[in-house]
C-alpha cells in the first residue's frame, strides 16, 4: 500500500509511467482487501445504509472482485468520493478500482492512464424539473438555471444541449451531490441534470419525490463502468472477467441459488465458468472457482441489478439496454474459453 502511494504520487506528478503500478493483485493479496472508490451516496449504485453498510450495484462489483481474489465479500474497503476527486485517488493509488457511476469517455481512456474494465450500466443524460412547471420537454428550457455535479460529463452534455438547440442558460454546479440535490429541493434551479440512473436515485432524497418529472429527451450516451490503473494487464483483466463472469452466468442461466447444482453440469460452458474444467482463474493469478464464489455469494450480474435498482428497487429502473444481448439488451460479455 505504501509502495503503491509513493508510486502512485509520483506517477501523478508524471515523473515514471504508470507501469509502476504492475503488481496489484500482490499488494492487494499482501493487505488482505480491495480498496474501491465509490460514490459519496447514490442510493442503488454506492449507499451506505442505516448501520453503515455499503449497497449498490457498484459496490457489488467490487464485492465480487473481492470475492474473486479472496473469496471473501468483506475483503474490500470503500473509499467515498467525490465526480472531482475520483480520478486523481485512482492514479495516485489510493484506490485499487474506481466503482462509481463513471462514464467512459474517449479523454478519460486516452489521456488520465487509466483504463475501463467494461459496461456495467448503459445509461444517457436526462433532466428533471418540477412537475408544476409544466414543461414537457428540454426544448422549452430557455434561460433556466440549471443544476448538476462539477467535474461530470454531465457538465459538458448539457452545455452542448443549450448551445446546440440556440437556447441560454445558468450553469450552477456544485462538487457534492447532496448540495445539487438541496439546491433544486429549495427551488434554486428550474432544473437537475446527471445521468437519468442519477435522477432515479436523487429524486429518493427530494421532500415530495412526485413532484417532479423526468423529460423524454436523453442527450448523451453515458456507459458507465469500473476503471483502473493503465500499465497492469493483470489487474485489468480481474477485474474485466470478473464483469464478464457476472454476466455470462446470467446468460446460462447460472444464479445464486443454483451454483451448487450446476457444479455437476456436463456442458463445457457451464464447466469453464464455475472451474470444473479448464485453470482459468490460475491464468488470472487467481483460484479457478473464483467465477463460482462470484455466483454464490453475490449472484449473477440481474441478480445483482434485481436487488440494487431494478423494477422492484425504490429506483425502478427497466432492465432496458441492460438486458442481456438474448433479451435484446446491450449486456453481452465474451465467453470462457
Ligand atoms: N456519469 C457521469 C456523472 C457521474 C456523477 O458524478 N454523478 C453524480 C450525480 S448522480 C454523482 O455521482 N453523485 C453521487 C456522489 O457524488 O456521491 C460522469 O462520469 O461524469
Amino acid at each position: 500500500m505504501k509502495k503503491s502511494f509513493i508510486f502512485g504520487a509520483i506517477a501523478a506528478l508524471g515523473l515514471i509511467s504508470t507501469g509502476a503500478f504492475a503488481g496489484t493483485l500482490d499488494d492487494i493479496k499482501s493487505k488482505g482487501f480491495v480498496q474501491c472508490g465509490v460514490s459519496q451516496g447514490l442510493p442503488g449504485f454506492s449507499n451506505q445504509d442505516d448501520s453503515g453498510k455499503w449497497t449498490g450495484l457498484d459496490v457489488e462489483l467490487c464485492r465480487a472482485v473481492a470475492v474473486a481474489v479472496f473469496g471473501d465479500t468483506n475483503a474490500v474497503k470503500f473509499s467515498p468520493l467525490s465526480s472531482k476527486q475520483r480520478f486523481t485517488a485512482l492514479s495516485s493509488g489510493e484506490i485499487d478500482i474506481l466503482s462509481r457511476n463513471t462514464t467512459w469517455t474517449m479523454t478519460r481512456d486516452t489521456q488520465l492512464g487509466l483504463n475501463f474494465a467494461g459496461v456495467n450500466y448503459y445509461d444517457g443524460q436526462g433532466m428533471m424539473v418540477p412537475a408544476g412547471m409544466g414543461v414537457s420537454s428540454g426544448t422549452e428550457l430557455d434561460g433556466a438555471n440549471i443544476c448538476t455535479n462539477t467535474g461530470t460529463t454531465t457538465e459538458l452534455n448539457i452545455t452542448d444541449y443549450f448551445r446546440f438547440n440556440n437556447m441560454g442558460f445558468n450553469l450552477v454546479a456544485f462538487e457534492k451531490a447532496d448540495e445539487v440535490v438541496a439546491a433544486y429541493d429549495a427551488g434554486r434551479c428550474d432544473v437537475y441534470t446527471t445521468d437519468r440512473s442519477g435522477l432515479a436515485a436523487q429524486r429518493l432524497k427530494l421532500s415530495n419525490p412526485d413532484a417532479h418529472v423526468v423529460l423524454p429527451e436523453i442527450i448523451s450516451k453515458e456507459p458507465l463502468g469500473p476503471v483502473v490503473r493503465q500499465g497492469d494487464d493483470q489487474w485489468f483483466n480481474i477485474v474485466k472477467w470478473v464483469h464478464n463472469a457476472m454476466v455470462n452466468a446470467e446468460e446460462m442461466g447460472i444464479t445464486s441459488a443454483n451454483v451448487d447444482s450446476k457444479k455437476g453440469s456436463d456442458n463445457p460452458a457451464v464447466k469453464r465458468l464455475l472451474g470444473t474444467e479448464g485453470s482459468f482463474g490460475e491464468e488470472l493469478g487467481i483460484s479457478n472457482d473464483w467465477a463460482y464464489n462470484i455466483i454464490k455469494h453475490i449472484g449473477n450480474y440481474g441478480e445483482s441489478y434485481e436487488r440494487n435498482v431494478g423494477p422492484n428497487t425504490p429506483l425502478k429502473l427497466a432492465r432496458g439496454a441492460n438486458a442481456l444481448w438474448t433479451n435484446g439488451g446491450l449486456m453481452y460479455a465474451p465467453p470462457i474459453r
